[in-house]
């Protein structure tokens, strides 16, 4: 499922994030930057310890939920990951829009900033931080929308869903963003 708005892209597509061939893929992260499970552990497996020594050195202080960071990809096939920090649910009055919002508009900042003309995400917050996914699906590609109408770029964004469920809300979305 795709679509167009203006020169860019947006699609949806069920895999695996870390098989990616785009300029930037994002990491589902946690504000350590220590690694994990999920996305994060795909990520740092398949990638490599080169994508962690780099953020160690870059990121000591780690990143703020609602942000990112941007590093290297190691043996990915990708040029750059984006680490993003997404918020936990926490039943939806900690500012949990707002800040995953955020991960997803600061990854889009980062990918200009560094000449990406593709970026590739996951569902962030969906796994281990609990998000609702339908919430999280509109939040993700509404951030999206709003980010290449005003800036013209990316090229082409891709959501990379893991699972059936994923991939339903995300498609539902998809038709009722205008
Ligand atoms: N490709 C695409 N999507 C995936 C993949 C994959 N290889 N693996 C899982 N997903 P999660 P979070 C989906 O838990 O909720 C880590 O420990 C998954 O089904 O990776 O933001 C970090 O270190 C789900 O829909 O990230 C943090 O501590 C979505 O990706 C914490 O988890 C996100 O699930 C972050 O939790």
């Amino acid at each position: 499922m795709r679509r167009q708005i203006g020169q860019s892209i947006i699609e949806l597509h069920q895999g695996d994030i870390t098989l990616e061939s785009v300029d930037a893929i994002v990491n589902a992260a946690n504000s350590h930057l220590l690694g994990g499970g999920g996305v994060d552990g795909a990520i740092h497996r398949r990638g490599g310890p080169s994508i962690m020594a780099e953020t160690d050195e870059k990121h000591p202080e780690g990143c703020p939920t609602g942000s990112a960071v941007i590093s290297t990809a190691g043996d990915l096939q990708a040029k750059h990951v984006i680490h993003a920090v997404g918020p936990r649910w926490q039943g939806g009055n900690r500012g949990e829009a707002e800040l995953l919002a955020g991960a997803y508009r600061r990854s889009l900042e980062l990918a200009v900033e560094y000449d990406c003309r593709s970026i590739s995400f996951p569902a962030i917050s969906t796994g281990v931080y609990g998000y609702p996914m339908d919430s999280a699906a509109w939040i993700a590609l509404a951030t999206a929308l709003d980010f290449v109408r005003k800036h013209g770029r990316p090229e082409l964004i891709r959501f990379v869903l893991f699972s059936d469920g994923a991939f339903e809300a995300f498609s539902a979305a998809m038709e009722q963003l205008t």
